[in-house]
């Protein structure tokens, strides 16, 4: 049994939704946050850096990093073929655009939700911020121009489709980044077109 720690509609979102639709079996235990904003004490003692997604894996250990998160539970469940096999063709384009999202795109979405967490200039959140929004626009347009004409980026649904899906719920207009890259809507929707994943949206509260 996987044990995922997550909080609606934050990264943990997309891991849910790739154990949803991996017909894996899990729980999910929804944290809140305290009133100063941190997680309860025993999630630290779990992540030291006491962030969502977490996962505890069937044997015991804690797993951080979502993107890591994505390949290795598409990995172990590869009947349900949300990502190429290591020698299949798409196997680097996937973990080169997965990595990418992680890195790039949810980099910036932290930037610009938590902006005081990246200067220690008591007036550089609105910089930081700012800053955040315009790379944000820039790295979308980066992948939707990869994605092009295809509704997934691999031709067929993968984990790293969900995972994208969930980052562009984080734009700061979505109806804009869509209206910008109509591709990005058409591969959305078409994510949400999975019973499991939709299942997993709506128990986020999307
Ligand atoms: N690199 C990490 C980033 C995880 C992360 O920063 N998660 C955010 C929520 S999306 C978080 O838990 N922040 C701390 C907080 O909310 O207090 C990953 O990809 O899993």
């Amino acid at each position: 049994m996987y044990k995922l720690y997550g909080r609606n509609q934050a990264g943990s979102m997309a891991v849910e939704a790739l154990l949803a639709a991996c017909g894996a079996p899990y729980e999910v235990i929804v944290l809140n946050r305290r009133e100063d904003g941190s997680f309860e004490d025993f999630f630290h003692a779990i992540n030291p850096k006491a962030e969502v997604p977490t996962l505890v894996l069937p044997d015991g250990s804690v797993m951080t990093e979502s993107a890591a998160m994505m390949i290795h539970i598409a990995e172990q469940f590869p009947e349900a073929g949300l990502a190429p096999a290591p020698r299949e063709a798409g196997r680097a384009e996937f973990l080169r655009w997965q990595v990418y999202l992680a890195a790039a795109l949810y980099g910036s979405d932290l930037r610009l939700f938590y902006p005081q967490k990246f200067t220690t200039d008591p007036g550089g959140a609105d910089g930081v911020k700012a800053r955040a929004a315009e790379t944000m626009s820039q790295e979308f347009a980066i992948y939707a121009q990869a994605l092009g004409e295809r509704r997934f980026m691999l031709g067929r649904l993968t984990a790293l489709d969900i995972y994208a899906a969930m980052l562009c719920t984080w734009a700061p207009d979505v109806d804009a980044l869509f209206a910008t890259h109509p591709n990005l809507k058409r591969m959305y929707d078409a994510v949400l077109e999975n019973a499991a994943v939709k299942r997993v949206w709506e128990r986020n509260g999307m």
